[in-house]
């Protein structure tokens, strides 16, 4: 048995926090774990498609999120949540939402640096030629998390072994 849980990931864009959601959510699967992931992927197209990337956008968007996994966690799921999340104000009421014990914040800790090196999908190109606007880390505000129950240092670490340190930490917090 397990016990439900928000795991609520929180990065630049680029950091991997669907790598290594994605992978979090095969492990747990192979161990009998009933898990659902939200993303940008999956929420941004349905419920939220009414939204952009300014911050009043931003906030409406963590809010539903918060709310629909505040639904699942009380349906008795592991619920994956993968956002930017760029608020400390929007993180906290996601975790008020739910009871102490039932939320583990993952920062994703890529420096911008870096995920703007890395640039898989092109996006900081764009936004430092000015052809996207509101891009995190580039025009728009990102505030890393001051007390996260895990911080990832992907940098340092593969995203296997990132994955593996979400499963331990959700085995101390007695979620596993
Ligand atoms: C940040 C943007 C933007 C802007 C499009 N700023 O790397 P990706 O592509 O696949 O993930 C990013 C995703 C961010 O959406 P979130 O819902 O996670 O953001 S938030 O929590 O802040 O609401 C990126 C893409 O959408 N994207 N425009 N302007 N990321």
């Amino acid at each position: 048995g397990h016990r439900p849980c928000v795991v609520w990931f929180t990065g630049l864009s680029g950091a991997g926090k669907s790598a290594i959601a994605d992978m979090v959510d095969k492990r747990l699967h192979a161990l009998g774990v009933h898990t659902t992931l939200l993303d940008g992927d999956n929420v941004r197209h349905g419920l939220n498609r009414d939204l952009g990337f300014t911050e009043a956008d931003r906030v409406e968007n963590i809010r539903r999120v918060a709310e629909v996994a505040k639904l699942m966690v009380d349906a008795g799921l592991v619920v994956l949540v993968s956002f930017i999340s760029p608020f400390r104000a929007e993180r906290l009421m996601a975790r008020t939402l739910v009871d102490e014990g039932e939320f583990c914040e993952v920062f994703v800790d890529t420096p911008l640096a870096i995920a703007e090196q890395r640039d898989v999908k092109g996006l900081y190109g764009k936004a430092r030629r000015g052809e996207l606007v509101n891009f995190t880390g580039v025009d728009s505000p990102y505030e890393p998390p001051e007390d996260p129950e895990l911080r990832l240092d992907t940098t340092t670490s593969t995203p296997e072994q990132s994955a593996q340190r979400v499963v331990d930490a959700l085995r101390q917090m007695g979620v596993l």
